[in-house]
């Protein structure tokens, strides 16, 4: 599939005015994306498991209109910024969507998760615009299969934020060209294609809060720092193999494995922002203490925990469900007290 495949070959229906809703799940990447290059294309391939509790619910009604027009409400609240900004996203998506700007567009969204909870609402909010975008380019007559929407919805999404394209499939999805994942493509993320060990499908995710405020540097400016980063080859060379790693595992249900690999994710991230030029830093002293508390417990229990980060001081604990008792006492005991306001999320992946 290239770019090319994404442009619809028949004119659209006149369709006047009309209403399409969609839902779309947060994801965590256990394989991290971090740099670009060209239009949102990813500088190495990564693999997440899209979560079941953490959303984002949004409904497009659109009119036809000379005047092409986005009013964004989150929480019902008006967005002007949110609509400068999807604004531009839609025109950007005017080859593959020949009708976008034939519209005026009100779009209501809302997140299961706290606006403030330093959860990242990009890739659930661009996988649910996509997903509405393309059951109203069905309305409008685009003639789709259902692997081909999806596929489309996932292209459309990249384009708004690169790890929103892989939530817009359930279970674990990967993004970026690998050779050992013969559907894999930098446009668009595919859904896991091989056999998963049933321990990897009942994964629990709980996030501590760490931090609730605004991170100081954004992830689309910590993507540009890798161009020309002094590890950055590397580092995008042993993420792919991180890959292919990862997908034997996931399929073997080697858990000793998936942590090695999972954790050593998470710190090679954030040692790519900590020697970053200029550097930065999103840990915090918390973030720490958890990582620090975590090892130690894994050496005295004879469990599965590990942890994960994203681009921020949230720590994200990954378990199998048949450990959650032992797991969730030693969270509440130990870790909840690191947390912002003894806030956690509890999630896991959904199948
Ligand atoms: C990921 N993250 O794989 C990585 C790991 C955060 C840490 O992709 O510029 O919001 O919109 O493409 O996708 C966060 O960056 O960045 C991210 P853009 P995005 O999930």
């Amino acid at each position: 599939m290239n770019e090319e495949n994404f442009i619809p070959t028949h004119s659209h229906k006149e369709v006047a005015n009309g209403e399409v809703k969609a839902r779309c799940s947060s994801n965590i990447a256990l394989v991290k994306y971090w740099g670009k290059y060209d239009f949102q294309l990813p500088a190495n391939p990564s693999i997440s498991y899209t979560l079941t509790n953490s959303f984002t619910e949004t409904s497009i009604t659109f009119k036809k209109s000379n005047d092409f027009s986005v009013e964004l409400y989150l929480d019902n609240q008006f967005q002007e910024k949110f609509s400068s900004k999807i604004y531009t996203y839609f025109l950007s998506l005017k080859r593959f969507l020949p009708f976008i700007d034939s519209y005026s567009y009100s779009i209501y969204t809302k997140n299961s998760f706290p606006h403030s909870s330093g959860i990242a609402s990009s890739a659930s909010g661009f996988g649910a615009l996509a997903k509405c975008l393309m059951e109203m380019s069905e309305m409008l007559g685009e003639i789709t299969t259902e692997e081909f929407k999806l596929m489309k919805a996932s292209f459309l999404a990249r384009m708004g934020s690169g790890s929103a394209c892989r939530s817009i499939y359930s279970g674990l999805a990967i993004w970026g060209k690998n050779s050992d994942i013969p559907s894999s493509s930098d446009l668009y993320a595919v859904s896991f294609p091989f056999e998963i060990a049933p321990i990897f499908k009942e994964m629990q995710d709980t996030i501590l809060l760490v931090d609730e405020g605004q991170k100081q540097v954004s992830s689309t400016v910590g993507h540009s720092l890798m161009n020309g980063h002094p590890y950055a080859d590397l580092r995008f060379k042993e993420a792919s193999k991180n890959l292919s790693d990862m997908s034997q595992v996931l399929q073997s249900g080697d858990l000793e494995q998936f942590g090695k690999i999972v954790e050593h994710e998470a710190l090679s991230l954030h040692a790519m922002m900590m020697t970053s030029s200029p550097a930065y830093i999103l840990f915090k002293p918390n973030t720490l203490a958890i990582l620090d508390k975590i090892w130690k417990f894994r050496r005295e229990s004879n469990t599965h925990l590990y942890f994960t980060l994203d681009a921020g001081a949230n720590v994200h604990l990954l378990y199998p469900e048949k450990e959650k008792g032992l797991i969730f006492s030693f969270i509440k005991n130990d870790l909840l007290k690191y947390t912002e306001n003894g806030n956690l999320i509890l999630d896991k992946v959904i199948f």
